[in-house]
């Protein structure tokens, strides 16, 4: 076909479809009014003014109908939660209001029922924690430079581009709950405290404010000596923590609805309390008391662990138990999901529910560091919901990690969750289309921690990409439903397991590509000279002629005695231990009968050789879905599962040809072999592979 042809079908087909070109940029906020609303609000307010104007914007129910927005005190509405009718959202606050209106949209725009209903938060802080440094880096960021750090001269001046996208960020944040933002790293600078950067973190405060958006920062513990002119930072000198009240006060001065401290101490060479022979509790206690008087919190993080400890895992519990109880009532700690760090797949970390008289919050990575960066579609919500649904018994059945950080078993003062953002100056803000999807998750399930990740999916697919017609009452007629939203579904909630497949199954962790620091591609080799041991990966697959996986067992590092019965006993056997946690508690001979009468080795390969299948899976599926989706983001993600199926077969083929020199057993012949060369990968930089 010519290209003159060619460019008349394309147009054609934009115009069978109405399918306007799209960059994402507009995330899941795409709906617009499909008729008029007639407003009924005693009250006027920035809050309220945006309540009303999103009505305006986006209603999809009877054409004239009159909708009432209500500030009324109920006591069974808690905080910002709002009750919501047809006609009506009822709430004790402004903000719950604004929260009403979007659900209110949503339900109408994905076609959900609304009936009376009350709509009450899981978490009352729902936060997102940027990694982002002043020079306008992101660490683990992989969508481009910070949104609100800039390098150079002219980095803290602000201008009309920074606030149109602070106010967009701040109205995508606040349709899906979300309420708190951490504007920097917690590997922060000591230039966070200087009154050059409050100045520019009050420009953004005033922009989230509306939204209600309470900013947060991450400091050093070592400002007073790095910037304040004292001799020491110790925690309990009455010179450091008068410093640190009047620091608070300034902030304070400029920020009045200033959220609080997210801290990283004692940590990666972080400076903490440790320093000066202090405890974390001295630490966060002393931070503690310089908010209280003005309504902040202290946001500390457990994720801490030594060089050359016998296993990391075990650290942060180690350091934290002795300590429960200790805490003011304004300190949550921050706990990652996992004992590690991110990974794939991990168990809970021990630390859920065994602290049984401290405030703790959950932290979970929205950015793909350990999943694929903005290169891979991996939908992470079915990795927070098997976290949040799970067992910890502590306060017998039902103490799952969601019951146990939201208040519902213990007394917590202030319940929070966070999640590390996937957000930067690319147009679609995450890098990858569907990487948008993690942030929505995340914001979903900060509001409602036992909504399911198929529900989530649905919506987003709805309010993503659902084109003009489909988005009218008949959307459950549509074909599009069938061939557009079932499919894709499917492959957003396969879309985890199959990361994990290829890269990291069967409990496996940490046996990525290290070099550069990059966190991409397989690395089960990595140790380059003179490394810390738990930066290596056989510290954590532990590989040798018997077998592969970490012995955490009483026998081993005894890392599952950190867990409530019956979980300990469960993860030390390995007849009871779930096998997608079985290298990761358990060292096994390659031989070992699977439950399905695989031997481990043969298992490993089959299950290596599935997660690759899974992606070219996933290829075929979005290539038939070309007619429902506009051109632009279609032939991203395209390019996008291309990569992902190139990287899945070099995951395969690296672990198992790694492995096999110490399993020395052949792959199964009814798999496809491997296409690369083990001594070819070991030398090869992935992310050289791509560029
Ligand atoms: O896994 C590590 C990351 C670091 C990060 C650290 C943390 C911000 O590789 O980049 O530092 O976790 O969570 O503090």
């Amino acid at each position: 076909m010519s290209m003159k042809c060619n460019i008349l079908l394309f147009i054609l087909i934009l115009f069978a479809f109405n399918l306007h070109a799209e960059d994402g940029h507009n995330l899941w906020l795409r709906g617009k009014s499909s008729g008029s609303v007639n407003i009924v609000c005693a009250k006027s307010s920035s809050t309220l003014d945006i309540a009303k104007q999103e009505l305006v914007q986006g209603w999809q129910g009877q054409n004239g109908a009159k909708f009432t927005l209500k500030i009324k005190k109920d006591k069974a509405i808690k905080s910002d939660g709002f009750i919501l009718s047809e006609n009506e959202v009822q709430a004790n606050t402004e903000l719950g209001i604004l929260y009403g209106v979007y659900e209110l949209l949503r339900r109408q725009q994905t076609g959900q029922t609304i009936q009376n209903e009350i709509c009450n938060p899981s978490y009352g802080c729902r936060v997102l924690n940027h990694w982002d440094n002043l020079d306008g880096t992101v660490e683990r960021g992989y969508a481009g430079h910070s949104i609100f750090w800039h390098d150079g001269e002219k980095g803290y001046a602000v201008n009309d581009n920074d606030r149109k996208l602070w106010k967009e960020y701040a109205r995508a944040n606040a349709s899906i709950g979300i309420n708190g933002s951490v504007l920097n790293n917690v590997n922060s600078s000591k230039l966070m405290l200087t009154k050059q950067c409050l100045e520019k973190v009050k420009a953004v405060a005033e922009l989230l404010r509306p939204y209600g958006i309470k900013t947060y920062l991450s400091v050093k513990l070592s400002s007073p000596s790095l910037i304040g002119g004292l001799k020491t930072s110790d925690p309990l000198n009455p010179e450091v923590i008068k410093w640190w009240k009047d620091k608070v006060k300034e902030i304070y001065k400029i920020i009045p609805d200033f959220g609080g401290f997210l801290i990283k101490a004692n940590s990666e060479g972080e400076p903490g309390p440790q320093d000066f022979g202090r405890s974390h509790a001295d630490g966060a206690n002393m931070l503690a008391d310089a908010v209280k008087p003005f309504g902040g919190i202290i946001m500390w993080r457990a994720f801490v662990y030594e060089a050359n400890s016998k296993d990391r895992a075990c650290q942060a519990y180690k350091e934290f138990m002795p300590l429960d109880g200790q805490f003011r009532d304004n300190v949550i700690i921050q706990v990652k999901n996992g004992p590690v760090d991110f990974q794939p797949r991990e168990p809970f970390t021990p630390l859920f529910g065994a602290l049984k008289r401290t405030s703790v919050m959950p932290e979970l990575q929205i950015t793909q560091e350990y999943l694929g960066h903005s290169i891979q579609l991996v939908y992470l919500a079915n990795m927070w919901e098997e976290f949040l649904k799970s067992e910890t018994y502590q306060e017998g059945i039902g103490s799952t990690v969601a019951r146990i950080t939201d208040g519902s078993i213990f007394p917590q003062k202030y319940t929070a969750i966070a999640g590390v953002a996937n957000i930067g100056l690319d147009t679609n803000w995450c890098g990858h289309q569907f990487a948008q999807s993690n942030w929505y998750a995340f914001g979903r399930l900060a509001w409602n921690n036992q909504l399911t990740s198929e529900k989530i999916a649905d919506e987003w697919l709805k309010l993503t990409f659902s084109q003009k017609k489909e988005k009218s009452a008949n959307l459950n007629a549509s074909d599009w439903l069938k061939n557009f939203l079932a499919p894709v579904k499917r492959l957003m909630l396969e879309s985890r397991d199959a990361t994990v497949n290829y890269s990291m199954p069967l409990g496996l962790h940490h046996i990525f590509a290290g070099l550069n620091n990059t966190h991409y591609g397989p690395g089960p080799w990595f140790s380059p000279k003179g490394i810390r041991i738990d930066w290596t990966s056989a510290y954590y697959h532990k590989a040798d002629s018997f077998g592969i996986g970490f012995d955490r067992t009483t026998k081993g590092s005894g890392a599952v005695s950190q867990y409530h019965e019956p979980l300990s006993s469960q993860f030390e056997n390995p007849a009871t231990c779930p096998e997608i946690y079985l290298l990761w508690f358990l060292h096994l001979p390659w031989d070992y009968k699977m439950k399905d009468g695989r031997i481990l080795w043969n298992e490993l390969c089959y299950t290596y050789d599935k997660g690759v299948n899974e992606v070219r899976q996933f290829q075929k599926t979005w290539d038939k879905v070309q007619p429902y989706v506009d051109a632009q983001r279609f032939s991203e993600v395209q390019c996008k599962l291309r990569l992902q199926c190139h990287d899945a077969q070099v995951w395969k083929d690296g672990c198992l040809l790694y492995f096999q020199q110490f399993s020395k057993r052949p792959i199964p012949f009814d798999i496809e072999r491997p296409v690369y060369d083990l001594d070819y990968l070991m030398k090869t930089d992935l992310t050289d592979m791509l560029k």
